[in-house]
């Protein structure tokens, strides 16, 4: 009897794992904990990497739960300092553009566990203990708890309850809609913040450079969310077009008048 589906044929409708995940995942490990951050130098990657596999080979990647990744999270546990964490949304390379320069700042790829599994992509199967190279399950395959999601999901989740003191949200004005509820920090960085901790979430509404402005601070999104953080008791601060973070963007358009005049 065949046990699973014939080699090659593709299960799922998403790509399967990252050619040389359990490489890249031990490579990425050593690099932060030695080379980037080497305060953590005393983690050991070989179990973070065990840890990581044993997350999801063996399961149901449609199946996979919050308690699959507890042994990663905590093997990698990491302290943000109070004021110095970034949240995202539609605007990664902005955000990490900024974290680069300001190396105190931390997104959450800037964190040893969002370091090692930025753009991978990964599954298992309950049927066998191998990793899926051909293809993993996906929203389109009817599968929101596939292990890739489930681990942003409980990943950013922990990453919010952390966070402590003034945090930042870098955001896409040039949206329709620069805040979406339906987004990870909509629906789970920003009701995650503990307002005993957090006592101010700040917005930058960045607009990309020639592109059109539609999202602002006054636009209702912003409002959406601005009601949302002050029914939890945390004030919220809005900036359009952040300077830091505007002059970045101007390196790559710097004849731009918005580049060279006050902007
Ligand atoms: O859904 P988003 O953005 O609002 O999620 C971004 C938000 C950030 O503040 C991060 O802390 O949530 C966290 N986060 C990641 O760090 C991350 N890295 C890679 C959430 N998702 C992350 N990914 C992948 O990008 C993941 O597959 C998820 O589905 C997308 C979300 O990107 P988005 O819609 O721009």
């Amino acid at each position: 009897m065949w046990p699973r589906s014939p080699p090659n044929h593709k299960e799922w409708q998403g790509s399967g794992t990252t050619a040389h995940f359990g490489d890249i995942v031990l490579g990425r490990c050593y690099t932060y904990t030695q080379i980037v951050r080497p305060e953590l130098r005393d983690k050991d990657c070989q179990k973070i990497q065990e840890a990581f596999l044993k997350s999801f080979l063996s399961k149901d990647p449609c199946d996979a739960t919050e308690q699959d990744y507890q042994p990663l999270i905590e093997l990698a546990n990491q302290t943000v300092p109070c004021n110095k964490t970034v949240f995202w949304s539609k605007t990664k390379e902005l955000a990490h553009q900024y974290t680069r320069v300001q190396q105190a700042l931390f997104t959450l790829e800037n964190t040893l566990l969002g370091y090692i599994a930025d753009d991978l992509s990964w599954c298992g199967d309950s049927g066998s203990s191998e990793i899926n190279y051909q293809s993993c399950p996906t929203r389109r395959d009817n599968c929101s708890s596939n292990p890739v999601s489930v681990f942003w999901n409980t990943v950013s989740k922990r990453f919010a309850e952390d966070a402590c003191g003034v945090v930042h949200v870098v955001l896409n004005g040039s949206l329709n809609e620069a805040f979406d509820r339906r987004s990870t920090f909509g629906r789970v960085e920003i009701h995650n913040l503990h307002p005993k901790k957090v006592h101010t979430l700040q917005a930058w509404v960045m607009h990309d450079i020639g592109g059109v402005r539609s999202d602002s601070c006054s636009s209702s999104s912003i409002r959406d969310l601005k009601s949302i953080i002050s029914e939890r008791n945390i004030t919220f601060t809005c900036q359009n077009n952040y300077r830091p973070v505007r002059f970045l963007q101007c390196v790559k358009n710097p004849e731009h008048p918005s580049c060279t005049s006050g902007i």
